[in-house]
């Protein structure tokens, strides 16, 4: 063993015995696990505890990311690699005949996230970390965090996932930092100020877990909150013997960390949702104040030392939040509460789809927040004054007013986060423009330079690095190391694109992916996969704007053309889908339940001849995005233009030599300006001729019945032809596309196939394929969530 491995293993055989307390002899996988984990802690803790002291010597602005979501996934692969201690800790373990990649399989995936918001969260803790920022991000310890999806006879089943079963290494517990939450109660008047006295209280308490940058740098905290009763149990209760009551108290506690809300779709308005978002908001903004005025002294300095992001609306209530703690607790002027609270924060829009913005009930909120409710009333009367003194129309007052008067009135978290801060931006070039034209126009107009863009990023430490080594070595070999530590200079790869020895080593290693995920699905889903078939994949949060029916409806068309012209050179594929769907959300799962029936019966009918097979892969997660992101020839990027704020997964899957097949939306529109028409498929209807469609009365049913393709296709759902079971199943998912078609299936269908059919083509020309992949990968390193967290430090928070 060579001397840094032999320290390991000393190490891990130390925590074996000392912290799991097993003796080697009788040690299981999970014992080791354990060990393994607690050793690489200790150098973990220590870089941390490094970086912690020399941000308080320095004294310097730091940044706040406060957001409802952290899809972190696993973090004993990050950690080993972004340490550089892999190997070492590889080699420990095999002196003990142990593999690491089975010890990794172990760790639970932390889910605490739907989708893209709450990864994009992941990815930017790491590249704060990286970018040597002091950072800290702030959400919630749900003990459920998203649920996990079983497929049952082809239908979503729902199951808690219970990710803190077994304890968490990662996370410790802080004591000393606990807040006070209040709910409800009143406002009452004392001498000269007003004080909120809340009805209930809860206890918020710290959990902070280390989040390593690259190369180790810089250890930052995720600090997330969990919630106790104030006195979690009432002894006197107990002993007369109400049982219940005397635990209800901490019951309602702990309703508040149980579950994430798994809708990204839809607000239903749940009053534990609003509640979960004061929670957290105001248990951030008391450690924020605390920290400044511990080590700074005056809270009017809180802008120069604290940038606090919005991660969408989720956290907006902390606008009001840090205005009541400035006014009521720190006896500011409402003024320059104001100036200080916008100069400290910013906001980040992720959706544009109107059922997704939130408003509250104002009765809800007032009831449950009353201090706020008169703050907010405050800003809204400035911000409407000011509006009308820039002479807005009644129109534009109505619009930019915190207060939706249409009907039941309800509380806007957009306009609050949006007025709240000096900042707002968008995702993506296209979601920043469209947001100046629509949701926000008219705060646009009030307030012009305050919408801007940040393209999204991922981090390629974790999407090509660790998810990818066998490519991340070719890279390495063709260019040597310099793109590890700046992602941009894979640009380096654009002179050897051509290179046909590199082509080569890249489709070797993209063809051991492949197999490796075919070994996977043997074993998960006994299924066989062709290793050579191309492997066309869609996975992402089903959603009808995202468009997976139009993938369908295509692969039923593919698979009538295969059937009736069983002689032509068919391209064999692989569609891969996996995503999960909102609990609530019919349709969604409506569309699960279509994909596996769809995939029963073509990978049961021999007359396709394995050119066409048809998976959905059960639980999509972090982890398996990872397995199945390397392995992928073409991504799906095909939602209807316009309506994908961003995308990130897009990137993902450019950055593993994945051809991309998209619509002109979100970042897809950057990524083509980028790796060059040539090298990426577009098709389908801009976003402004979706909108001019939709303005100018779409048709549907004539366009499908103008189709002998589509007609075959939607009506052979619609009328049960995958579905002999329950023929109807389908018929309204159908007769929507028919009769409305608010996502423009029909209108995309035609320019969707062709460009199927051109990707057939291009795959056919093996030599020009990787070519292209080469260049995806050498010219999407500007996607790089560095470059993102470089702008928001540089433009936003000032911290760069
Ligand atoms: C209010 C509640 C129901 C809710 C709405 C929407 C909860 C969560 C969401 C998730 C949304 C905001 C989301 O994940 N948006 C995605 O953000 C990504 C990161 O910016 C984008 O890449 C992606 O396009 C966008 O859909």
């Amino acid at each position: 063993m060579n001397p840094a491995a032999s320290e390991t293993d000393a190490h891990i055989l130390n925590a074996l015995r000392h912290r799991v307390g097993k003796d080697e002899r009788a040690a299981k996988l999970h014992d080791w696990y354990k060990a393994s984990i607690f050793a690489l802690r200790d150098t973990v803790i220590d870089r941390w505890i490094e970086s912690t002291r020399r941000t308080y010597e320095e004294g310097g602005k730091r940044v706040y990311y406060l957001s409802m979501e952290f899809l972190i996934g696993r973090l004993l692969r990050d950690a080993l690699s972004n340490l550089g201690v892999t190997d070492e800790m590889a080699e420990a373990l095999e002196s003990h005949g142990l593999s690491l990649a089975d010890l990794e399989e172990l760790e639970p995936d932390a889910a605490l996230g739907n989708g893209g918001l709450g990864r994009l969260a992941a990815c930017f803790m790491e590249s704060l970390a990286t970018l040597d920022i002091p950072a800290h991000g702030y959400g919630i310890r749900y003990v459920n965090g998203m649920f996990r999806q079983r497929i049952d006879d082809g239908w979503q089943v729902e199951l808690p996932e219970t990710w803190l079963a077994h304890g968490n290494p990662w996370e410790f517990e802080r004591l000393e930092s606990t807040y006070r939450i209040g709910f409800g109660g009143e406002v009452v008047a004392e001498s000269d100020n007003v004080l909120w006295k809340p009805l209930e209280e809860v206890e918020a308490t710290a959990i902070d877990t280390p989040v390593v940058g690259w190369r180790g740098k810089r250890v930052n905290t995720l600090r997330l909150w969990t919630a106790t009763a104030l006195d979690p149990l009432k002894l006197d209760a107990f002993n007369a013997g109400d049982h219940a009551g005397a635990l209800a108290d901490q019951v309602r506690a702990d309703a508040l960390v149980r579950v994430l809300y798994p809708a990204d779709s839809h607000q239903a308005g749940q009053e534990l949702r609003l509640r979960q978002e004061y929670f957290f908001s105001a248990a951030s903004i008391q450690d924020i104040v605390r920290r400044h005025v511990r080590h700074h002294g005056d809270i009017r300095t809180l802008a120069d030392k604290a940038a606090i992001q919005l991660n969408d609306t989720h956290p907006a209530v902390a606008v009001a939040e840090l205005m009541r703690v400035l006014v009521d607790i720190h006896g500011l002027e409402f003024n320059e509460a104001w100036g200080i609270t916008q100069s400290t924060v910013s906001y980040t829009n992720h959706t544009l789809l109107p059922e997704a913005l939130e408003s509250w009930p104002l009765p809800l909120f007032e009831r449950l927040l009353p201090r706020h409710m008169q703050i907010i009333y405050a800003i809204n009367s400035r911000v409407l004054r000011e509006a009308r003194r820039a002479g807005l129309d009644d129109a534009a007052i109505a619009a930019i007013s915190l207060i939706d008067e249409n009907g039941e009135r309800r509380v806007r978290m957009a306009n609050l986060a949006f007025t709240g801060g000096h900042s707002v931006n968008g995702v993506a070039a296209l979601h920043t423009e469209l947001m100046k034209k629509t949701v926000f126009a008219d705060l646009h107009k009030l307030y012009p330079r305050r919408i801007n863009n940040k393209t999204n990023g991922v981090t390629p430490r974790r999407w090509l690095q660790q998810c990818n080594p066998g490519l991340t070595t070719v890279i390495q070999d063709a260019i040597g190391p310099a793109f590890l530590d700046d992602a941009e200079k894979l640009s380096a790869l654009n002179a050897l694109a051509d290179d046909p020895a590199l082509g080569e080593r890249v489709a070797q290693v993209k063809r051991a992916n492949k197999v490796a995920l075919a070994d996977y699905i043997k074993q998960s889903m006994g299924l066989r996969l062709d290793p050579d078939a191309m492997f066309d994949v869609q996975i992402k949060r089903i959603h009808e704007y995202k468009r997976q029916l139009l993938n369908l409806i295509e692969t039923v068309a593919l698979y009538d053309q295969i059937r009736s012209h069983p002689e032509r050179d068919w391209v064999p594929r692989v569609k891969i889908f996996a995503g999960k769907a909102a609990p609530s959300y019919h349709n969604a799962k409506l569309i699960i339940k279509l994909t596996n029936d769809i995939a029963r019966r073509i990978n049961a009918d021999p007359s396709v001849g394995g050119l066409l097979k048809v998976l959905f892969i059960p639980n999509y997660n972090v982890s398996m995005a990872e397995r199945i992101i390397p392995a992928a020839d073409l991504s799906e990027q095909i939602s209807t233009a316009g309506m994908e704020a961003s995308g990130t997964g897009n990137m993902k899957f450019a950055l593993n030599g994945a051809l991309t097949i998209g619509t002109l939306d979100g970042a897809n529109i950057e990524i083509k300006d980028r790796v060059g028409d040539e090298n990426i498929v577009i098709f389908g209807l801009t976003a402004e001729e979706v909108a001019a469609r939709r303005a100018n009365g779409y048709r549907p049913r004539e366009l499908i019945e103008n189709s002998h393709e589509l007609s075959q296709a939607v009506s052979a759902i619609a009328t049960g032809v995958f579905s002999h079971d329950d023929p109807n199943r389908y018929a309204q998912l159908m007769a929507g596309i028919y009769d409305s078609d608010w996502f423009m299936v029909a209108a995309d269908f035609e320019s969707y196939t062709q460009a199927q059919r051109a990707v057939d083509a291009r795959w056919e020309d093996q030599a020009g394929w990787r070519a292209a992949a080469l260049r995806n990968i050498a010219n999407v390193g500007w996607f790089s969530s560095d470059r993102t967290i470089g702008e928001y430090a540089r433009d936003i928070w000032k911290v760069m």
